[in-house]
């Protein structure tokens, strides 16, 4: 692999993916304030002040976390190492394309941030009809998918250069990575761009009167699955290329890796029912075959758990661990750029174990639209995902503002892993445990007409409310880490991308074929929805008028 790095990040990639790095935690700031309130009005703690609505608050706080952070994270991720690792510095053309990219996103992010403030969008995160917005939050969710669409063209290119300069060769795996990730993100948002542009903008605008309201959910979910695995990937790309290098070992396999991805990209999509499993309109065969297909998509994560032992317990034994668990004792333990990520993985063998409950039919009617499945996401995408987001950035900023960790930043971001853990698992477990007990999720405080049900619910929401709390000041702890790492003396931190072990077989070459990937993908797109999507025309769909129910 090409592991040649420069001697300095380039300063014009570094001022582009600084752009994006700091967006995000200033979203995540953002949002986090709106987390804290919700969490102590659903405990029954406090009313807001000046008007705010709850329903307000949850729609900030998931569009900045779940939609803003992570997409400007990742794409500012993505391109730091598309500089590093396809050529050691962007084309001007991409560094161009990735600017236009974040402005356009930055402008329809602020609309949209702007009618949530405004009160005119507060329709949460998967802005379901018929809840109906301002025209002008769908404008600007489109503008974000258009400009993330800009830096995904942006991402091809810098690839298509690096393989028409190195004839023949395997591309280095961050890079093969970053294209399989945006790839997937761009098949992904054409369903949600449809949803926006052809069914919601009109519609809200007042052109059209009524709206299909099962096709706009189908649309979403055949976006909103892969979204999820829009933010895992990136993290899967820390834990199989960046972790190795850090705990001084190497890639388990260079192939298995690759291949993980690729079936990532063909299953991810094709699955959007078990998000629909208790809707009607659907039969039940069509959601069945899709929950076949999510079974399928959670082998390459199971493929990943291998991998990441196999590493480990490799690096265990060359330095001379022994017993089934001796690898555990030559981990870098007080280095946060490992620790943070660790946990992250920790956390998601309970966290994947949730999901695959929530894809199980029958599970599925005791948990969806409960509490559980805000536990499940707040461990998948807000442990697992954030804490590895939180772990790169100990080494990125470093690497991309010239500078060298202190070890009082260091030590600060342990307690920082630790607080967010803490907090996570009196707010998850308890998410997880009140959803058993029927408690609802996208509810404002409620005791059920004091309900008998409702009562036993209360301690878990005031545990909720604690976790918030905790996680909140873990957040102010993130971003008083940020400026305290964008202050650390100068200095060279390198980019850390992992080698491989001695391969005994070379990584075949059809895993780069991309057109037959990306044939094969459509082929089950097409297999998975055409049928379910053309039931959802019959003469009973009359559609629905919109309504503003906050
Ligand atoms: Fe999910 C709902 C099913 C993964 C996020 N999910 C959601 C929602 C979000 C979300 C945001 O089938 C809510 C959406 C909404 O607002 O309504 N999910 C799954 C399945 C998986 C899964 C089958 N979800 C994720 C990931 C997410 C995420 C990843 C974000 C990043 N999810 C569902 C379903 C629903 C759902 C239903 C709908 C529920 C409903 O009714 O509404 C799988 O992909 C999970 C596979 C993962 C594994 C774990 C592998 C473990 C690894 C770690 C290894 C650790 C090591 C360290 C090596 C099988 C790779 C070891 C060290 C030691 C010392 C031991
Ligand atoms: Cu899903």
């Amino acid at each position: 692999m090409d592991t040649m790095q420069p001697k300095a990040f380039d300063r014009k990639d570094g001022a582009l993916v600084m752009a994006h790095i700091l967006f995000a935690f200033f979203a995540l700031l953002l949002g986090g304030i709106a987390g804290l309130l919700q969490s102590l009005v659903r405990g029954g703690n406090m009313t807001l002040p000046g008007g705010i609505g709850y329903y307000q608050l949850l729609t900030a706080h998931g569009v900045l976390m779940a939609l803003v952070f992570t997409t400007y994270f990742i794409i500012g991720f993505l391109y730091s190492g598309a500089s590093i690792t396809l050529g050691g510095h962007l084309l001007p053309r991409v560094n161009r394309l990735g600017w236009a990219g974040y402005g356009l996103m930055t402008v329809g992010g602020l609309l949209a941030l702007a009618m949530i403030l405004l009160n005119k969008a507060s329709v949460l995160y998967t802005f379901y009809a018929p809840l109906k917005a301002s025209p002008y939050f769908y404008i600007g969710l489109a503008l974000v998918v258009i400009g993330s669409w800009l830096s995904g063209f942006g991402l091809f290119y810098q690839y298509r250069y690096w393989k028409r300069t190195h004839q023949g060769k395997l591309s280095p795996l961050f890079g093969f990575m970053a294209v399989c990730t945006m790839l997937l993100w761009q098949i992904a948002t054409i369903g949600v761009a449809i949803e926006v542009v052809v069914q919601l903008i009109p519609w809200s605008f007042g052109w059209t009167e009524r709206i299909n309201i099962m096709l706009s959910r189908t649309l979403f979910w055949y976006f909103g699955h892969p979204l999820v695995y829009f933010w895992l990937l990136p993290a899967y790309m820390c834990w199989y290329v960046i972790i190795p290098k850090l705990i001084g070992g190497k890639i388990y396999s260079d192939g298995l890796a690759r291949l993980s991805f690729i079936l990532l990209l063909m299953f991810s999509i094709p699955v959007g029912f078990h998000h629909q499993l208790m809707e009607p309109g659907i039969s039940p065969l069509w959601k069945y075959i899709q929950v076949v297909l999510t079974f399928m998509v959670v082998v390459p994560s199971l493929m990943t758990a291998f991998s990441l032992f196999a590493m480990f317990e490799t690096n265990g034994r060359a330095k001379g661990a022994k017993g089934l668990f001796g690898w555990l004792k030559v981990l870098p333990w007080s280095d946060v750029r490992f620790f943070a990520p660790f946990v992250g993985m920790l956390t998601f063998i309970p966290a994947g174990a949730g999901g695959i409950v929530n894809a199980s039919n029958q599970m599925n009617e005791v948990v969806h639209n409960t509490l559980w499945v805000t536990g499940h996401f707040h461990l998948t995408v807000a442990t697992s995902v954030a804490l590895t987001f939180f772990g790169i950035t100990y080494w990125l900023i470093p690497v991309i503002t010239q500078r060298v960790m202190t070890p009082r930043v260091n030590k600060l971001g342990m307690l920082q892993t630790v607080i967010w853990c803490v907090g996570m698992f009196f707010m998850s477990g308890s998410m997880h445990a009140v959803g058993l007990l029927g408690s609802p999720r996208r509810t404002a405080y409620t005791t059920y007409g004091d309900h008998p049900d409702a009562v036993l619910w209360m301690p878990y929401h005031v545990a909720m409310a604690i976790g918030g709390i905790v996680l909140f000041l873990g957040l102010l702890l993130m971003i008083y880490n940020v400026i305290a790492l964008l202050r650390c003396p100068k200095g060279v931190t390198e980019y850390p991308l992992g080698e491989t072990m001695e391969p005994e077989e070379a990584t075949p070459r059809y895993l780069e074929r991309w057109g037959m990937w990306i044939a094969l993908t459509v082929v089950l797109i097409m297999f998975a929805y055409t049928i379910p999507v053309m039931d959802m025309f019959g003469p009973m769909q009359t559609g629905s008028p919109g309504y503003k129910t906050w």
